[in-house]
């Protein structure tokens, strides 16, 4: 199976410190982390590539090389993921979609023609779309109600990416937030409850 992971472009802001980034010769400030840890829990006999076109645009021998495209995004990344899931469904690609944006807003991806909906955190939902993939299914969504214990969340597969286009490299050190910020989706998505990567005997 060869995954395409794509990564929509995010809109000018503040955290896209376009002049610092041109002071220190790199394109994007950091790697998207949520894309190379599905990398890792999906199976590893699967091939994959990765372009975040935050750095530069799929190539057409990408597109033709893909069997599945999987996209991540945050909602300020929607306008580019939107018109990137059009752009796999014209070149007769299965699409799967997850991350923060698809999961606040499922239906949005939907509309556009995604085919997989894999919603919640991926140490979850990921194995429910590799059993629909090995049972020949083009299509499904798959949602999670437990919270996954994120110690056993392999190492992001960091060998996928440019490392020279980034101007920091990330880790995730834990998720959920006990407090109750109301502009924040993180208790939404991740629960009140951080879950630390630290193992407790370390
Ligand atoms: C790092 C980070 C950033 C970095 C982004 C770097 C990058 N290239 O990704 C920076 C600092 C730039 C950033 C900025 C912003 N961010 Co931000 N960010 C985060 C943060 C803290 C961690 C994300 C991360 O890397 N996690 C580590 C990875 C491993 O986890 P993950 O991405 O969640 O992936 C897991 C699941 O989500 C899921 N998953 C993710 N993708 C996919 C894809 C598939 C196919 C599947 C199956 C599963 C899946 O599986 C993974 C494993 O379980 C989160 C909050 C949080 N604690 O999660 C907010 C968060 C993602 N950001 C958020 C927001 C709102 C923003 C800003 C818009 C804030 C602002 N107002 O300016 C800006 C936008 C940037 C811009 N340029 O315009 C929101 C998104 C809300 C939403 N529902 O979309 C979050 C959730 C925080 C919040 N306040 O609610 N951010």
């Amino acid at each position: 199976m060869r995954i395409l992971l794509v990564y929509p472009i995010f809109p000018k802001t503040f955290w896209s410190y376009e002049k610092i980034l041109e002071l220190v010769n790199r394109k994007v400030l950091l790697p998207p982390l949520g894309l190379v840890t599905v990398a890792a829990i999906l199976p590893q006999e699967w091939e994959f590539k990765l372009v975040d076109r935050n750095i530069r645009p799929v190539t057409e021998e990408e597109w033709a090389w893909a069997d599945v495209v999987v996209f991540s995004a945050m909602i300020v990344q929607k306008q580019d993921l939107l018109e990137q899931i059009r752009e796999a469904k014209q070149r007769g690609k299965l699409v799967a979609v997850g991350g923060p944006y698809p999961t606040s807003v499922p239906h949005a991806v939907q509309d556009v023609g995604a085919d997989f909906l894999i919603l919640d955190e991926g140490e979850i939902t990921l194995p429910m779309f590799v059993e629909a993939i090995k049972r020949g299914e083009t299509s499904g969504t798959f949602r999670a109600t437990e919270k996954p214990d994120v110690t056993n969340t392999p190492i992001p597969r960091f060998d996928l990416l440019d490392f020279d286009a980034y101007d920091m490299m990330s880790i995730q050190f834990s998720r959920g937030c006990p407090f109750q910020c109301e502009f924040c989706d993180i208790i939404v998505l991740y629960g009140r409850k951080p879950r630390t990567k630290l193992l407790h005997n370390c």
